[in-house]
Parts: structure tokens; C-alpha cells; sequence
């Protein structure tokens, strides 16, 4: 067997939590990421029939059966999980029954999945339905965003059209907008039923108060939509108590549509003149 610390997909997932607690989006514990691997990602590392322990999921995940997945841990510190990757995240099988997951690596001090795991596998549920490549959940506690939340309706449509005029490459980037739930109990069900909804439809959606969830086929794919969000997040942050000059119009996002090939999201901008 090959030493698991070189696994590529583990110094990805190293590297980008590291990046992702630097940007200040993830303090203390705030944050957690799931990541579907595949099982000739894995193989070469480790034993995939030496399960450490079995954990209960506390919901059925049985439409994820038999996939593999690296989840960070409950309480755990993005700041610590590129020295300390096996005390802080899991690598882990959903079982046949879906009532539990087969860890296989990791959790080294005891852990246990992110009590975010209800929406996580939820999304990946909601999202493997709409795409069968998307492989990745990311939820960050990324700071503008919380900020525009408290300052602006949390109507999708206009939260997503204020995001789309905050810069040219947004709609660009998230042309199908993002959904946005109301300030919710973290960590439960109802949050995960409500965020995997949405997931039907967005590849994002936001929290009020809290955070938000990316999803994408890799892990770049997840953070780029992101940091995308909250960059356009950060500028409506900046400018929304200053007078407004010039904005960049539904017309001009058509032209953009038109010139990048992408479709937006039906009836979230004026019709074409
Ligand atoms: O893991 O971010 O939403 C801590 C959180 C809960
Ligand atoms: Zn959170």
C-alpha cells in the first residue's frame, strides 16, 4: 500500500481547507466539506474492506450506498486539518442500508462526521439526481455573504440579480443563481431536507445569518462558485450605502449571456427588449 499521505485527493482537500481558513471564512469549527471518492482513488491506499468502526447516519442515506466519501469531522478546525488530516477528517463508505457509514480511515481521536452530514448527503442526493458527475459539498461560513444577508431580501431573485451586477463574470458563473433559505436551526434534519431541496434546482445556496452550501463535479468547481459569490458579496457590501452611478443592466447580462453561451435562470432577468 502507498502512504495515504500522498494521495492526491487528500492534499487537495488539505490545501484547500488550509486556503479556504486563510480567507477567514472558516473559524473554529465553522465550515465542513464531503467529497465523493472513487473506489481507484482509493485502492491503492488503503484496505477498503478493513473497516475501522460503523457510524450511524440517524437518516436514510441509502440512495448513497456503497459510495465513498472524505467528510471533515464534528467540531473539528479547518485550521488544523493540513497538519493533522487524520485526526480531522474521515474517509468513510455508506453502508448497504444506508443506516450508517463504515469508517476507513481517519477520525483518529474518535470522531465522528460533521453534524452537518444530514444536509451534505442530502445535497449529494439532490445533486447525483441532476448530475451524475457532481462529487462535491461545501458549506464555508464565508464573511459578505453573511453580511449581505443581514442587508438585503432574501428573495432568490433579487439576491441572485444584485449578485449578477456586482461584477461582469458572475452570471457568467452561477447563471442558474443561487437559492437562499431563511435563518434555520443548523445541524438537523429540517435544514438538510430544506438546503437539499434547493439543491434540486441551484448549485448554491445560501443561509441566512449563516453561511452558505457550493457544490460542484470537483472541489474546484465548488470553491470557485463560492468565492465567486462572495467576491460579488463583498463589493455589494462596499458600494450599498454609496450613491449608485451606474450598474450593469439586464440587457447588458442578455449580451453577456449571449456572448458566453450560458442560459439564465428563467424569469430572473427582464425579458429582451
Ligand atoms: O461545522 O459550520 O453549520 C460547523 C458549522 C455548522
Ligand atoms: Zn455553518
Amino acid at each position: 500500500m502507498k502512504d495515504i499521505m500522498t494521495a492526491p485527493f487528500l492534499t487537495e482537500v488539505r490545501k484547500l481547507l488550509q486556503n479556504m481558513y486563510r480567507l477567514g471564512w472558516d473559524e473554529r469549527n465553522g465550515g465542513n466539506l464531503s467529497y465523493i471518492l472513487k473506489e481507484e482513488e482509493l485502492t491503492p491506499y488503503l484496505d477498503v474492506y478493513k473497516v475501522i468502526r460503523n457510524i450511524p447516519t440517524n437518516f436514510d442515506a441509502s440512495p448513497l450506498a456503497g459510495r465513498y466519501f472524505i467528510v471533515t469531522g464534528t467540531g473539528k478546525y479547518f485550521k488544523n486539518v493540513y497538519d493533522d488530516p487524520e485526526n480531522n477528517l474521515g474517509i468513510m463508505r455508506v453502508s448497504a442500508d444506508g443506516q450508517s457509514v463504515e469508517l476507513l480511515w481517519g477520525y483518529a481521536d474518535g470522531g465522528r462526521p460533521t453534524s452537518e452530514l444530514p444536509a451534505h448527503f442530502r445535497s449529494h442526493i439532490s445533486r447525483l439526481s441532476v448530475d451524475p458527475e457532481h462529487r462535491v459539498v461545501l458549506h464555508t461560513h464565508c464573511t459578505n455573504v453573511i453580511a449581505m444577508t443581514f442587508v438585503h431580501s432574501l428573495d432568490e431573485r433579487e439576491f441572485t440579480r444584485t449578485l449578477w451586477q456586482m461584477c461582469t463574470e458572475c452570471l457568467v458563473v452561477f447563471p442558474d443563481g443561487v437559492g437562499v433559505l431563511p435563518w434555520m436551526l443548523c445541524g438537523n434534519d429540517e435544514i438538510g431536507i430544506a438546503t437539499a431541496e434547493k439543491m434540486k434546482e441551484y448549485r448554491l445556496c445560501v443561509w441566512g445569518m449563516h453561511g452558505i452550501f457550493g457544490t460542484g463535479k470537483t472541489l474546484d468547481e465548488a470553491f470557485g462558485l463560492v468565492e465567486t459569490v462572495e467576491k460579488a458579496a463583498e463589493i455589494y457590501v462596499k458600494i450599498m450605502n454609496k450613491p449608485i452611478l451606474q450598474t450593469i443592466t439586464d440587457e447588458q447580462l442578455w449580451i453577456l449571456a449571449d456572448a458566453f453561451g450560458v442560459t439564465p435562470r428563467e424569469g430572473f432577468l427582464e425579458p429582451r427588449k
